[in-house]
């Protein structure tokens, strides 16, 4: 089999889940901190650690077969590439914040104003959307820094907490993009076997972290209460205890309803409720 190259970032934000999130398909590498590729030595690909930056364009390019990156950085080089499969990490939006005291109050007052970002051209596109000609200031860094220093009325950059805005006097105003890192290549690879064997084992590692294993025991009388609360994949595996009358229940429950299926087993009889993360669900 041909051996493909994936590109993902050398370090920062999204180095460590790109690592984890390969390592959890099975790959086995060395993250060598120094060099700029490693091979795969139980798949047939190799790791490229570069700046995120340079991620979009080394995949459409064809320098690397696949990509892991932030939406942010895709929009923002307008390349051409195929999304894959979303991630679920990373997480931020890009958004345009003002100082607490600014007079800015809808979005038609930022026509005229200084606007300091280091995405030129997502913002340029949504200024462009809503039909607002704003003076744009690119800068690469340290952008909310900007209005304290006279340059800007104005900034547009990344927000994940909102942290780095309140301790910059500044507030979120609108929102322009948001974003998580995805699993990019080039279009027309999507049928690779390669590819399709990665895309798969990153969706089983996806769905088993949204989801707990989760066994609990109950009286057979109250079963068909619980039964009904639960999905599981197809649906959960009930073994009969030693004790006459209980059963066992085994199942898979998704984590964004987790407490609410858990207060609705307890009020149908469930006692020695057990959890487990789960690695992998292989559908
Ligand atoms: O060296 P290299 O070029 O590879 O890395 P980088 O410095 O350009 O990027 P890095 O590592 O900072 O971020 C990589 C990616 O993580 C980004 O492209 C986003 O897709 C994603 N991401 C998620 C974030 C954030 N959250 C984030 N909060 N990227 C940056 N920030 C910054 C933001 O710019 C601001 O300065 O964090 C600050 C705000 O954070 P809060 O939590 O205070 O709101
Ligand atoms: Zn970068």
């Amino acid at each position: 089999m041909q051996t493909l190259k994936i590109a993902i970032q050398k370090s920062g934000r999204l180095n460590e889940k790109s690592v984890a999130l390969l390592k959890n398909c099975g790959l086995s590498f060395e993250n060598y901190k120094s060099s700029l590729i490693s091979p795969v030595s139980n798949f047939p690909l190799e790791i490229l650690f570069l700046r995120d930056d340079d991620i979009p364009e080394y995949v459409q390019d064809g320098i690397a077969d696949l990509g892991i990156v932030g939406e942010n950085v895709i929009n923002e080089t307008e390349v051409d590439v195929a999304y894959l499969q979303r991630l679920g990490f990373g997480k931020c939006s890009l958004k345009i914040a003002i100082p607490n005291d600014s007079n800015i109050q809808s979005l038609g007052d930022l026509d005229g104003k200084a606007i300091a970002t280091s995405y030129p051209v997502i913002l340029k596109k949504f200024l462009k959307e809503n039909k607002l000609k704003a003076d744009i200031r690119t800068i690469s860094g340290s952008v909310e820094i900007s209005p304290g220093l006279g340059m800007s009325d104005a900034i547009c950059d990344l927000v994940s907490t909102g942290g780095t805005l309140k301790s910059n006097g500044l507030r979120a105003f609108a929102d322009v993009l948001s974003s998580e890192a995805v699993l990019i290549g080039r279009k027309g690879d999507e049928n690779n076997p390669v590819i399709e064997e990665l895309i798969q084992r990153v969706q089983s590692v996806l769905r088993a972290r949204d989801t707990k294993y989760v066994v609990l025991n109950i009286e057979r009388k109250n079963l068909e209460t619980a039964v009904s609360l639960l999905p599981g994949i197809k649906s959960p595996t009930v073994v009969p205890l030693a004790e006459e009358g209980w059963v066992a229940v085994h199942t898979v429950i998704p984590e964004q309803d987790f407490w609410e299926k858990i207060s609705g087993l307890k009020a149908a009889g469930a006692e020695g409720i057990v959890v487990m993360p789960i690695e992998k669900i292989i559908l």
